[in-house]
């Protein structure tokens, strides 16, 4: 296994089996023959080169899906077809568990142990939700007023963008595809051009599991040539966007200058984490860790500001900095590992200039601030107190191990201070007392609110973004229906003359 090998020095890696883009069910060089470097953050090196997809290459694979679903058969089969054929891809994740979750591991820097009982099998998991809603699909009928016979169809919106990003490689990959697939549309998907290596392996596993060539293209490559060129292209019918919001702003520039094409958009958050009095402090302080350090901060519904009520605030702040130091900073593959590297050198300096930032401003560190190691991309887990509202570290997006703690009052200041931000991807609260969760949860602006828990994901429970972290929901229901149109159809129940 990857973790045995992995715990022996010097460490070694899985081998890197599919560098090439994936157009029509087949490996091949993009079209200049230009090629990139993906970066193992926990060293600095270099993995491998993949191909640079650009324009060319993304004509090349919308061609192969635009035909796929106009001419093929993965639109037309039956949705218990389609399921299977989701089923069977899903089985082949399911065999490929640790290769999956280590090639995630030298690209992003996640934990191995995570990617391995978590992110990998829930990916595999979320392709089977999926399979199984395929061939439940279906319009309503009518309550026409007058004497008419009227229904909907549920039909594929065509061919879809995926523009993912690198926090979550496979999870993004199938949070993207799978509701696509079962709605029987074809798609191009753009992994982030730090995260390559997963994304081509699910070609690999697509076509092995039997889906038609042109359904799943791959083309890897960078944000403004390849990214920008499935955004603006006249025959891509719905782009799906997660990433930042300056470029969520782009895609929708980009559709809307182009075909005018469905977009949907999962972008940045600065979500809050409330702690009232009645809490437990231990599991508070539990959860306020948790909530910003999982995954190395890199996560869009991270709670990056937390409000503690001020009967506890003290109490508090001595348990996070105790507990902090549980959190445990290396090298990904090692179990005792909590937080891996960043996943690059600009998230890297990004976040080390918001911490320095912060202390300029004013802000005191309570624990951490600093990197770790003199090579690869790791940062202690940081906390800050003293923050004010308006400083950039309570205002921003910093997609990194940095917390801003903040104390408040009253119930309406924390509702007030929860929704000052122009975010609203997630929220959280921690009570024992049924009214104020009732209240608040209510009374913030967020697609999702986690009741004293955090990251309670579920593949049945959407989430997405109030204001400008977005629009459209991924996971359950709601996700498939973004690839779904409705066509009305109507005629007259006697032979009347309409
Ligand atoms: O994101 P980008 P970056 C936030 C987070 C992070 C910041 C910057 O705050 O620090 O964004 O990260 C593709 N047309 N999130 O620069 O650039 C790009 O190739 C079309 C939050 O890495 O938004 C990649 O595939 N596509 C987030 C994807 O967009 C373009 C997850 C995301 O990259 C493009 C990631 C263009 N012009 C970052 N430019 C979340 N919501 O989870 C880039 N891309």
């Amino acid at each position: 296994s990857y973790i045995e090998e992995n715990s022996a020095s010097p460490v070694k890696l899985p081998t890197i089996k599919f560098t090439k883009l994936f157009i029509n069910g087949e490996f091949v060089d993009s079209v200049s023959g230009k090629t990139f470097e993906t970066i193992d953050p926990r060293t600095g090196e270099v993995i491998a080169r993949v191909a640079e997809g650009d324009k060319e290459d993304v004509d090349l694979a919308v061609k192969a899906a635009r035909q796929a679903f106009d001419d093929g058969p993965w639109p037309r089969m039956t949705g218990a077809e389609r399921g299977r054929i989701m089923m069977k891809y899903a089985a082949l994740i399911d065999e490929h568990i640790e290769e999956l979750a280590a090639l995630d591991t030298i690209d992003a820097g996640k934990l191995f142990s995570g990617g391995k009982a978590v992110d990998i099998p829930n990916v595999a998991q979320l392709l089977r939700y999926y399979a199984g809603a395929a061939d439940k699909i279906h319009g309503e009928v009518l309550k026409m007023s007058r004497e008419l016979h009227g229904y909907t169809l549920r039909e594929p919106i065509g061919v879809a963008g995926h523009i993912i990003p690198w926090n979550f490689p496979s999870s993004m990959f199938f949070m993207m595809s799978a509701p696509a697939l079962a709605a029987g549309c074809t798609m191009i998907v753009k992994p982030a051009e730090q995260t390559p290596l997963s994304a081509l392996f699910y070609g690999h596993l697509a076509k092995q599991a039997g889906m038609p060539d042109g359904v799943i293209n791959v083309i890897t490559g960078y944000g403004p040539t390849a990214g920008a060129a499935l955004a603006s292209h006249m025959d891509v019918d719905k782009v799906c966007f997660t990433g930042s919001t300056e470029v969520g702003r782009k895609i929708m520039q980009a559709a809307a200058t182009s075909n005018l094409k469905q977009v949907s958009l999962e972008l940045g958050g600065k979500s809050p984490l409330l702690i009232f009095d009645d809490a437990d402090v231990d599991k508070a302080a539990d959860l306020a860790l948790l909530g910003i350090l999982y995954n190395k901060g890199e996560i869009c519904v991270a709670s990056s500001r937390v409000f503690v009520q001020e009967g506890i605030y003290d109490e508090f702040v001595k348990k996070l900095k105790e507990k902090a130091k549980d959190w445990v900073v290396g090298d990904p593959f090692d179990p005792r590992s909590r937080l891996g590297p960043q996943v690059d050198k600009q998230q890297f300096d990004k976040i080390l200039s918001y911490i320095e930032h912060g202390k300029r401003e004013g802000a005191s560190l309570l624990t951490g601030g600093k990197p770790v190691g003199k090579k690869g991309y790791f940062i202690e887990p940081t906390v800050f107190t003293d923050v004010k509202e308006d400083m950039m570290i309570a205002t921003d997006e910093i997609f990194g191990p940095v917390m801003s703690l903040m104390k408040f009052k009253t119930i309406d200041e924390a509702i007030k201070k929860a929704n000052n931000t122009k975010y609203g991807l997630a929220a959280g609260i921690v009570t024992k007392n049924l009214d104020v969760a009732n209240t608040v949860s209510r009374s913030i602006r967020a697609g999702t609110i986690w009741i004293n828990c955090y990251f309670a994901f579920d593949n049945d429970c959407s989430y997405g973004g109030y204001k400008m972290s977005g629009f459209g929901r991924h996971l359950g229901m709601e996700a498939l229906h973004k690839f779904l149109q409705v066509k009305s159809v109507v005629t007259p129940i006697y032979n009347s003359p309409w």
